[in-house]
């Protein structure tokens, strides 16, 4: 490995002969992922498709990173490589819980995540704890953040976290990260923790990852998110008061029974599923049991209804239109006529010389011939 700018160097989970493309970089001084992986002055071996398969099926966590790692590359031949790889590695997916967890920022997703995360590790699970941000086009350094809150869990051998992958070509984000969760599972992870960090669009582009989606909150939280909160709200599947404790404990109480009645009036997220809203304390974990005891039941219910394995069928069908949709757009905004004619176009708009819907005929026509 080349060595890099002083401050930082390209993680040794990166692709094998990554160059540009792949954008991450770690910060010295931080110890983040690399304690699971071996040296990263040592040039890596590439590795074979069978030898990716293999490794994820042993749950070898360090082929596992690589796998994702190679998935999230934007480099061509790592993508048809990383197809080959998936398509041996889906009979052995799909046997999780995926669960989706959203708010804004500072309400406690990632300290519930840690809280979650750890009771479930002692419960025998294997937990797979992912961000995803639509928004991003580069790698933030959120889950630096995350993981100082997730102290403990990131340390459990079961447990395994990946911060959003950035953007890019081929689909992005959330590309990444529905292929990252095939991964995940087939290696054995059962219990899928998604944290949503970006804000608007994301919301909606996790809840067509998971099964179960859950909106935490904090009481007090200011009743001008009322709007952005009740188009939420018809997404979610329970709601979480957060920081239930100390002198907030009241004031969360009496918001857990507004939240739930207000869930009440709304359209179920999930067909014979009524969401309820629960209080909680990440911090001191008093709640916690309950809240898995609810999502459990979530589970039975809906498995038993067969609302389950429709949701993930019809999110696997949405998945391909959706990507269609992505790469059409991207072929269409990347055509290099189409380009310079926007430009023009633009102008004669704003000058009343065309009317939008000729406009776009125009382009449409171009991009066809
Ligand atoms: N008192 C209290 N503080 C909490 C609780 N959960 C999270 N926090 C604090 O709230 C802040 C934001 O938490 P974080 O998990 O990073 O929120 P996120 O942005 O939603 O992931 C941190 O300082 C946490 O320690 C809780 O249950 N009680
Ligand atoms: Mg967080």
């Amino acid at each position: 490995m080349k060595k890099q700018k002083l401050n930082s160097y390209k993680p040794d989970w990166r692709p094998e002969n990554a160059g540009d493309e792949f954008a991450v970089r770690v910060v010295k001084g931080t110890q983040s992922s690399r304690s699971h992986s071996g040296s990263s002055e040592v040039k890596r071996k590439s590795l074979s498709i069978d030898e990716y398969v293999n490794g994820v099926l042993k749950f070898d966590r360090n082929i596992l990173a690589r796998a994702i790692t190679l998935i999230e590359s934007n480099n061509q031949t790592h993508h048809v490589t990383a197809q080959e790889v998936l398509k041996k590695l889906l009979p052995y997916s799909g046997k999780s819980l995926r669960i989706g967890i959203t708010g804004v920022p500072g309400a406690g997703k990632s300290t519930l995540i840690e809280s979650l995360g750890m009771y479930l590790i002692k419960q025998g699970h294997k937990v797979a704890v992912l961000t995803v941000d639509p928004s991003s086009t580069v790698t933030k350094g959120s889950i630096l953040g995350d993981k100082t809150r997730m102290e403990n869990l990131s340390k459990e051998k079961n447990c395994f976290i990946r911060p959003s992958p950035s953007g890019g070509a081929l689909g992005g984000v959330t590309r990444k990260s529905r292929e990252t969760i095939t991964i995940c599972e087939a290696a054995g992870f059962d219990i899928i923790l998604i944290e949503t960090v970006g804000v608007g669009q994301s919301e909606v582009t996790v809840r067509s990852m998971v099964d179960f989606f859950l909106l935490v909150l904090i009481a007090g939280g200011g009743d001008e998110l009322q709007g952005i909160k009740r188009g939420i709200m018809e997404l979610v599947d329970s709601i979480l008061i957060n920081k239930a404790d100390g002198d907030n404990e009241k004031k969360a109480n009496i918001a857990r029974s507004d939240y739930s009645n207000a869930l009440h009036y709304l359209q179920p997220a999930t067909k014979g599923w009524n969401a309820q809203a629960f209080a909680v304390s990440a911090l001191s974990g008093k709640g916690i049991p309950e809240l898995w005891e609810m999502i459990k039941k979530f589970e039975k219910t809906i498995k038993h209804s067969g609302v389950f394995n429709q949701r993930r069928k019809d999110q696997s069908i949405e998945w391909v239109y959706r990507m269609v949709e992505d790469s059409l757009l991207d072929k269409f905004y990347n055509n290099e006529i189409v380009q310079k004619v926007i430009t023009t176009l633009k102008e004669e708009i704003t000058k009343d010389k065309i009317t939008p819907t000729l406009a776009a005929e125009k382009l449409l026509k171009i991009f066809r011939e």
